[in-house]
């Protein structure tokens, strides 16, 4: 069972609020891996400490309460150097404590929750991806530690030069393992627009009600659930529209949340090229939410990244049957629950709109 102690280190001017809510944005995390969080630590500073992430003290004090607590691994609320990550692992080595960042969280959720041989692949290569820094350090930290060049340094160089090359290796073999997906992938898509299936994408920040919507709005059952990351893979279902009389093809897939560099969302490509490649984008937003607006413009940044930000695209605000506060509604955006379906003839409206030849630019003929 992981026993974790959640660390956060904000600025002073970041409020109460906004630090209460990363650290239970962490806390799900944690509950979604199957751990338990027993200690939960935010600490203000002007910046995190550039040897330890976490201040001299706080340090102290995770050694000195460990009888009390039991915790077995420290997770780190942001992206840690590699340096720090080397430091902190050194010092917390007398109670035998691993440190996991942000990354390393969600990638181990990933490992749990994967199912599919492509999605393994994908998270190993975001793995490779995530440690590659880390072993590229290490060599310079080990240099360091035996007092800089001229000492015996020697086979401690000599081993990260093996790991690097090693890694370099593994991640060839895993791009082009995940290639030959790539190609099946678009080998389908080929055979779908022959079919004449316009294809449309869920995509939304984790937790949104994705896999709900796909489900209420195809014959589908997905699994949803009240995780993190419940959706790794890609699911397609058939969606009629009744205005036009035709069906077309929805898909969901793995959820966004922040704090993901590129180089991880990119290791997912595969997984999202149903996203990457539809006529029409749903993006998917928890109106109960209050973060709605940060959440939001995660989102738009990662489409952004993957290439997708001038694709035609609705706003869905799910989860209306369980929304307090009024709402201003928009025209152009659309108002659904999935659970009671309120909203979703509308939605299917919309996207029925949005989709027919007449509402697109049409390329002149040569
Ligand atoms: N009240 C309410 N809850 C909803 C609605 N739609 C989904 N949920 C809940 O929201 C949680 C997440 O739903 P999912 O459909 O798994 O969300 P997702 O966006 O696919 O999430 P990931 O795959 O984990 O990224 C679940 O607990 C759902 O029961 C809705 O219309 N109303
Ligand atoms: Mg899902």
């Amino acid at each position: 069972m992981l026993r974790a102690v959640l660390a956060d280190v904000i600025h002073f001017a970041t409020s109460k609020r906004e630090a209460e809510d990363r650290m239970t944005e962490l806390a799900d995390l944690t509950r979604t891996y199957g751990g338990l969080a027993v200690v939960k630590s935010i600490q203000r500073r002007a910046k995190p400490d550039y040897r330890t992430f976490l201040g001299k003290g706080k340090v102290q004090e995770i050694l000195e309460t460990f009888p009390e607590h039991k915790a077995n691994v420290l997770v780190v609320n942001e992206i840690l150097k590699p340096g720090q990550l080397f430091n902190l692992e050194e010092a917390l080595r007398p109670i035998k404590m691993k440190v996991w960042d942000r990354i390393d969280l969600i990638l181990h959720i990933f490992d749990k929750h994967a199912t599919s041989a492509e999605a393994k692949l994908q998270i190993e290569l975001a793995r490779i991806r995530h440690m590659g820094p880390r072993i590229y350090n290490l060599g310079a930290q080990l240099g360091r530690q035996r007092g800089g060049t001229g000492t015996r340094g020697g086979s401690g160089e000599g081993n990260t030069e093996a790991m690097k090359r090693h890694l370099r290796e593994q991640e060839q073999r895993v791009l082009e393992k995940l290639k030959a997906y790539e190609g099946q992938h678009a080998e389908q898509r080929k055979n779908r627009s022959r079919n004449d299936f316009k294809t449309v994408a869920l995509v939304g920040y984790t937790n949104a009600g994705k896999t709900s919507l796909l489900n209420a709005l195809t014959k589908r059952k997905e699994y949803a659930a009240d995780k993190l990351f419940a959706t790794l893979d890609t699911r397609i279902g058939e969606l009629y529209l009744p205005e036009t009389r035709t069906s077309v093809l929805l898909s969901d897939t793995i959820g966004f949340i922040q704090g993901l560099p590129p180089e991880l969302v990119q290791a997912f490509r595969s997984t999202l090229s149903e996203a990457i490649h539809a006529d029409l984008i749903l993006h998917v937003i928890d109106a109960t939410d209050p973060h709605l607006e940060l959440k939001m413009q995660v989102v738009e940044k990662i489409l952004e990244e993957i290439g997708l930000s001038d694709r035609a695209r609705i706003r869905v605000y799910n989860k209306l049957d369980d929304l307090e506060t009024e709402f201003s509604e928009e025209l152009q955006d659309a108002y659904v629950s999935a659970f009671t379906k309120v909203g979703l003839t509308q939605l299917k409206k919309l996207i029925s709109k949005k989709l027919s030849p007449d509402s697109r630019v049409v390329p002149t003929l040569e």
